[in-house]
């Protein structure tokens, strides 16, 4: 008998899974993989029920002879694994970012003579709805808060990319690319304080109020479901900062990065070019410990930002602060330069390693931008947030067709550049 091979990626059985099986039956013996937490996890269909229930789930369906697991997104490991005769499938991975993973499983299954079958997909009101709902749920607070830490030891690198409104936050959520024959996409989401200003038009100086700040959150969490880091510049009075926490945690931020500055706070890309003034070891430390005393949770995470380098005080003090607010109870440490060469970040981390294997180490390559991922990943990096860039680039090409629409007296010049009305009108899903 033939092996027919399909993998479900799903809580919910639907009748387009149904669907799938009737047919691959007609071919063969039907072989189901459930697609690990793992890699769920990552490509954004937030498992809701645990693994063992998918299992058990795929293996109740009539006509299903073997229920297998399947680790990656990427069908190859299990197609030398199990070498089906056929693949089958529904039509919408021929199109999308999910072609990449059909044109991979038709290669690997063409250096034995096994094929694809492809089925249409079943896209009824029903199918829709089971969807949409699944959807709906990994937004919601529980699901969405703990995904930062449960992503931390599936991911190389945790990489994070900033986002300041709904639309930036969909560009997190839906970029996709293919890179070395495999799919690759942002894991998390960082708010920044300075492109969160910005885009208000207002300085980097904790000036943005947390009511306005928890606003920008909202518009984000509404439209995606990736975890989010959010910047919380100092976290402000002990006593406020409790607060904020409890919010954030409640509303399903995964995580708050603070810094250990006091008083009028200013960008750290600033560095000693302005007056700032770092915190006290002693009082971080209490900020930090209010803050994982108020939590609900287990999931949430709050991260100390280490300003040390910034403000030119030594590699000693870097370390000795990270010591102190690991046993305050940070759950993660970021440290921050402003040089070109990641030189002084590097050796931090090599320091850091030696006697602290597990404290997830995030930094963010403004400056010391030629460091790639994976050498950072070398180096015990943890997390990797581009902190600014979709602000910086949007930046000049509004000002750039502002100036030309000025100069030209209408805006026929311009549009070759602009996307065109009929993408923009369509690009954000209506419910
Ligand atoms: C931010 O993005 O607001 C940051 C990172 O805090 S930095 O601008 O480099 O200080
Ligand atoms: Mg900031």
């Amino acid at each position: 008998m033939k092996k027919v091979y399909t993998c479900f990626c799903t809580d919910v059985i639907h009748e387009g899974h149904l669907n799938i099986i009737n047919k691959a039956r007609e071919y063969g013996e039907v072989i189901v993989g459930v697609l690990s937490d793992a890699a769920m996890i990552r490509f954004n269909r937030f498992p809701i029920i645990s693994f063992e229930e998918r299992m058990k789930m795929v293996s109740e369906i009539e006509g299903v002879s073997q229920v297998v697991v399947q680790e990656e997104f990427d069908y190859d490991e299990v197609i030398r694994r199990i070498r089906p005769d056929y693949v089958i499938h529904g039509d919408n991975w021929t199109r999308g970012f999910m072609k990449v993973v059909r044109d991979r499983a038709e290669a690997a299954l063409e250096k034995y003579g096994g094929e694809i079958i492809d089925v249409p997909y079943t896209y009824n009101e029903n199918v829709k709805r089971i969807d949409a709902c699944a959807r709906e749920k990994a937004r919601m607070p529980e699901y969405r808060r703990k995904r930062l830490r449960l992503l931390l030891p599936l991911c190389p690198i945790v990489k994070a990319i900033e986002v300041h409104s709904g639309l930036t936050g969909l560009i997190a959520e839906k970029t996709t690319v293919e890179s070395d024959g495999k799919l690759d996409r942002f894991d998390a989401m960082w708010i920044s304080s300075l492109c969160d200003s910005t885009v208000k038009g207002k300085p980097d100086i904790e000036l943005v109020d947390i009511t306005s700040r928890l606003r920008t959150v909202d518009d984000i969490m509404e439209v995606t479901t990736k975890p989010i880091i959010f910047d919380g510049d100092t976290g402000g009075m002990i006593e406020h900062f409790v607060y904020t926490v409890r919010t954030l945690e409640r509303m399903g931020v995964s995580a708050i990065i603070i810094e250990d500055k006091i008083g009028l706070k200013r960008n750290s890309l600033f560095g000693t070019d302005v007056e700032q003034t770092q915190d006290t070891i002693e009082h971080f430390c209490e900020k930090i410990a209010a803050g994982k005393k108020i939590q609900l949770t287990d999931d949430f995470m709050i991260i100390a930002r280490i300003e040390s380098l910034i403000l030119e005080q030594g590699m000693e003090d870097a370390l000795e602060r990270a010591r102190a607010y690991v046993k305050a109870g940070a759950d993660g440490i970021m440290i921050h330069s402003r040089r070109k060469e990641p030189g002084e970040i590097l050796e931090f981390c090599h320091l850091f390693r030696q006697e602290d294997k597990d404290t997830p180490i995030v930094v963010v390559p403004t400056s010391f931008n030629s460091i790639t991922e994976a050498e950072l990943a070398e180096a015990g990096v943890n997390i990797v947030i581009y902190a600014n860039q979709l602000t910086r680039s949007a930046f000049p090409a509004m000002q750039q067709v502002a100036i030309e629409i000025l100069k030209n007296h209408r805006a026929l010049e311009v549009d070759e550049r602009l996307m065109p009305i009929k993408d923009i009108i369509s690009l954000v899903d209506e419910i």
